[in-house]
């Protein structure tokens, strides 16, 4: 039995690859193996003898097994180092460059504004961008007569066959949305609507679509000084310089009073800087929002008051960041993007701080 032992553990631990691990299991302890024979004989034996073979016999088919498992594995773990040191992954090699797109220049100023306002406690809300003549027109107090529609060169929407009742818009500004949030929330109220809006006009100052961002504040006791404030920490921000502001009184349906708001520039050269010189651009409209309006909101002027304004976020876009051609922004011309488009990592810092 010992010789047994010694010649297959031998074997065994020689063996080259599994093939020949199986014709030395077969030879072994497989149904006519030599181990397998001799315990055919023991029925052969005195009981005696048995007793001594039997255990002996049983002892070395799990001691042939074992090693035939053990070696098994070892040559499959020597395969495998084999194939790896054939394949070499090198973590370090650069990856294949990829074409990477730009944030627009509208979308990029968007989050600057609203970040911005942010800061200043205003929430962002959103709507649909059709709407009813109602949240279009009559809820900011511009009933179905006045010239503000013909003026607003409106999108009307067709409406089916025999559907009589007056067409939806496409929303020619986002304060269909303040009107929403007014009947949803109540006052007190503090928000942003940046979005999409239509007016059928092409040339070259004006898109058919363009985008604009309107705030709404609204407390018990919200003044036009709180409004001049709010403007000028947020143009002073936006353009990071300070920048002075210039009302003038102006008119809209929506506030009473109105003004238009200007911001200090120089025109030098044919080009337009921000927040020097002794020139004045306007870009903004605002007031304090009109009583009519805050009870279209479900709001009771009596108890509440406060500002409302409207900016064009591309014209805004235009002014930052030299964009001559206010047309473009909507033609996806890839060099186009690619020139004027921001990295998505590239968020001005807006906490830089401005010296005054
Ligand atoms: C402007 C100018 C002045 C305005 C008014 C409202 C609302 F819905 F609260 F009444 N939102 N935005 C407003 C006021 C917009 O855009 C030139």
């Amino acid at each position: 039995m010992d010789e047994l032992r010694e010649k297959y553990l031998g074997a065994i631990a020689a063996a080259a690859d599994e093939a020949a691990l199986e014709e030395l299991r077969l030879a072994a302890v497989g149904k006519k193996g030599e181990v397998s024979l001799k315990m055919r004989e023991l029925g052969k034996m005195t009981p005696e003898e048995r007793q001594v073979a039997g255990p002996a016999l049983n002892a070395l088919k799990d001691e042939i097994n074992a090693a035939l498992a053990d070696r098994k594995v070892a040559l499959a773990d020597a395969a495998l180092d084999e194939r790896l040191k054939g394949e070499v992954l090198d973590v370090t090699l650069p990856a294949r460059p990829r074409r990477q797109g730009t944030i627009h220049p509208v979308s990029q100023v968007t989050e600057e504004v609203t970040a911005i306002f942010a800061d200043m406690g205003f929430a962002v809300a959103e709507g649909p961008q059709i709407e009813d003549d109602w949240y279009n027109f009559d809820a900011l107090n511009i009933p179905g007569h006045h010239p503000a529609r013909a003026e607003m060169d409106t999108f009307y929407m067709a409406r089916g066959e025999g559907d009589e009742r007056p067409p939806n818009v496409l929303r020619t500004h986002t304060s269909p949305v303040q009107i929403h949030s007014m009947q949803e929330q109540g006052a007190p109220i503090r928000i942003i609507c940046p979005g999409r809006v239509y007016r059928c006009d092409y040339d070259q100052t004006h898109t058919p679509m363009f985008h604009q961002v309107e705030g709404l504040a609204i407390g018990k006791d919200i003044s036009m000084a709180n409004l001049k404030w709010v403007l000028e920490e947020f143009f002073t921000a936006f353009f990071g310089i300070e920048v002075k502001t210039r009302f003038r009184a102006s008119h809209f349906p929506f506030t009473e009073p109105s003004a238009e708001v200007d911001i200090q520039c120089s025109f030098e050269g044919g080009t337009v800087k921000v927040g020097e010189g002794d020139d004045w651009l306007e870009v903004l409209g605002s007031g304090m929002v009109h009583p009519d309006v805050l009870r279209a909101g479900g709001i009771d002027p009596e108890e509440w008051q406060g500002f409302a304004f409207g900016i064009g976020i591309d014209r805004l876009a235009m002014l930052k960041y030299g964009i001559p051609d206010l047309r473009a922004f909507f033609e996806s011309d890839l060099r186009w993007l690619k020139h004027y488009g921001f990295s998505p990592l590239d968020m001005p810092s807006l906490h830089a701080g401005v010296s005054r």
